[in-house]
């Protein structure tokens, strides 16, 4: 916004003939479905916006305050955002935000609502919302009714953090809405973390083995990983952590210095399952001999049995959760490791090697196959029925025949509004802006098919058709009825649809 502001005023002092145009609504769009805050920025935008010679805004006027009007608190949280006032503005006009939606009684009613719900469902909300607020107190409440404190984290942190990630991935969480969640999944972990150490096993001082943990180059994420680095700290290991977006080069000096047992690596976005395929081979090249374990959210067993683990000779195990963590890691340091770990690489080898045969079968067929494999038709003992009519004929429909047939879901999502209609209208996320974009549709609807706007017309034609050349299908056109156009000799060119034919081979 700060950038729009002084490029205008530049723009307009250098080139004094020149206008300025800007759309308004881009700048709130995160704050969708808080109309208020989205009000607000709309007006503190355009009111910087004109000031510094803007000559028209692009804004919906239904969704626009008076500057002058604009709570004092509420605008000097906006602006603080709008003119980048402040490094914790976007943070500080997230939290404002939660508490100018709608009304005071409606937003007291609600609170007291969603703490009636379940002890998943209260956490959930808070991880979902990012309000930290009550996480301590639901997260001791199902500590209490647990059997071990990291079946918190593994069942009812975990699946909160399961909600906030489908709803990032389809879009209708933003970026700094999920940076919120994570610091409440962290608060919260912070609060379990004394009582996972108070179950710390009584080991001797040599402890259990050295065990490496990194999140991979390019790659942010750490909760999952600090997570696994206590767990498996409780249990005697001695960790070093070398914190997230380490580069691979830094994994294996780090691996070789401290002489560790186990290098444990942490990816959760796709380019991080490259990054541990490309470890694992730099790890053969150098003859290295420590196992790896692999984990993280979008990692997986196939992944780590199709990809990683041929790259490198010694055990690639891919682990689930920071539990299995712990008896992985004793596993592979036990005696007998020698029979887990052939265990391990022959299961692994026979998933690949069946994943792998489910990939040949989908090969293609040679073109010359597929085209002996074409549907045989009888023509010989095959009359034809004669159509009624050979050429096109035009069609034309009342509109409010083709109401019932309008497919919603893509309307909705032209607005960036993920979800299937009718369901998408009740949707707790976006059900609220669905539906108030629904309800616009609808009125906009309702005058088109009054005042006639528009008019459905369809076309459709019947020709004369045949198979050329393998697979290509020729049309031929009746000649134009007196239009005195016809070609010499009556008929009109024909028509070839050039096709390939289906290569898929079909099991
Ligand atoms: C919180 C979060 C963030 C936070 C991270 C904060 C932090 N300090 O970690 C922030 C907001 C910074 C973030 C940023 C981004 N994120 Co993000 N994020 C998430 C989210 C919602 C939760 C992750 C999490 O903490 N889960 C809870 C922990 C406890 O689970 P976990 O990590 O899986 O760990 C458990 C196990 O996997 C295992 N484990 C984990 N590591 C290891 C390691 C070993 C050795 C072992 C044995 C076990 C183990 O044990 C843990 C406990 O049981 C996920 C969604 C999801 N469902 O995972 C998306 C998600 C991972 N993020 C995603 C994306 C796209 C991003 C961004 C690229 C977004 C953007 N446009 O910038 C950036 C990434 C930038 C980067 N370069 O890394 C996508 C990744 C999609 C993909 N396949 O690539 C996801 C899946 C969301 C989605 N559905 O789209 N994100």
């Amino acid at each position: 916004a700060l950038d729009f502001f002084r490029g205008t005023k530049w723009v307009r002092e250098s080139l004094p003939h020149a206008h300025i145009s800007g759309g308004v609504s881009n700048v709130s769009f995160s704050f969708r479905g808080n109309d208020t805050v989205r009000e607000a920025m709309h007006s503190v935008f355009l009111y910087h916006a004109i000031k510094n010679g803007m000559t028209m805004g692009i804004v919906n006027p239904e969704m626009l305050s008076i500057y002058d009007e604009i709570p004092k608190d509420l605008l000097e949280h906006v602006e603080d955002v709008i003119l980048n006032r402040r490094d914790d503005a976007t943070e500080r006009l997230l939290d404002f935000a939660e508490n100018v939606k709608g009304d005071i009684k409606s937003t007291e009613k609600e609170v007291q609502e969603w703490r009636n719900g379940t002890v998943q469902e209260r956490i959930t909300h808070s991880l979902v919302k990012g309000v930290d607020a009550f996480i301590e107190l639901d997260v001791e409440e199902a500590r209490l009714a647990a059997t071990k404190p990291i079946e918190v984290i593994e069942i009812n942190l975990m699946t909160g953090m399961n909600v906030v990630g489908d709803l990032f991935g389809s879009g209708k969480m933003f970026l700094p809405q999920v940076v919120k969640s994570a610091r409440v999944m962290k608060k919260a972990v912070a609060y379990l973390l004394p009582y996972i150490e108070a179950s710390k096993q009584v080991g001797d001082k040599q402890g259990n083995g050295k065990i490496l943990m990194a999140t991979v180059k390019g790659d942010v994420h750490d909760i999952g990983k600090n997570i696994v680095s206590v767990v498996l700290a409780c249990n005697n290991y001695e960790i070093i952590d070398l914190g997230v977006m380490v580069p691979p080069e830094k994994i294996i000096a780090a691996a070789i210095e401290h002489n560790v047992d186990i290098i444990g690596l942490s990816g959760l976005i796709t380019p991080s399952l490259d990054e541990m395929v490309y470890l694992a081979k730099e790890l053969d090249k150098r003859g290295m001999k420590i196992p790896v374990m692999i984990g993280g959210a979008t990692t997986s067993r196939a992944h780590t049995a199709v990809k990683i683990a041929p790259q490198y000779r010694e055990t690639v195990i891919h682990v689930n959760d920071a539990s299995r963590a712990v008896t992985v890691a004793g596993n592979l340091l036990d005696h007998n490791k020698d029979q887990y770990t052939s265990d391990i690489r022959a299961d692994y080898d026979a998933f690949r090697e069946s994943f792998l045969n489910r990939s040949r079968d989908k090969n293609f067929l040679s073109i010359e196959d597929a085209r002996k494999n074409k549907l045989q038709l009888d023509w010989a003992n095959f009359t034809p029925v004669k159509p009624n009519f050979i050429g096109t004929k035009v069609i034309e429909v009342d509109l409010d025949v083709l109401v019932p047939y309008i497919d919603w879901t893509p309307f909705f999502r032209t607005w960036e509004l993920f979800g299937k209609y009718p369901a998408i209208l009740t949707d707790e996320v976006v059900g609220e802006q669905a539906t108030s974009v629904f309800a616009d549709a609808q009125e906009m609807l309702a005058v088109i098919l009054k005042e006639k706007k528009l008019q459905a017309k369809g076309i459709y034609g019947i020709f004369p058709a045949n198979t050329i050349n393998d697979d290509d299908i020729e049309l031929i056109p009746p000649a134009p009825e007196k239009s005195g156009q016809a070609p010499e000799g009556g008929a009109a060119p024909s028509v070839v649809f050039l096709t390939l034919r289906q290569q898929a081979q079909k099991t």
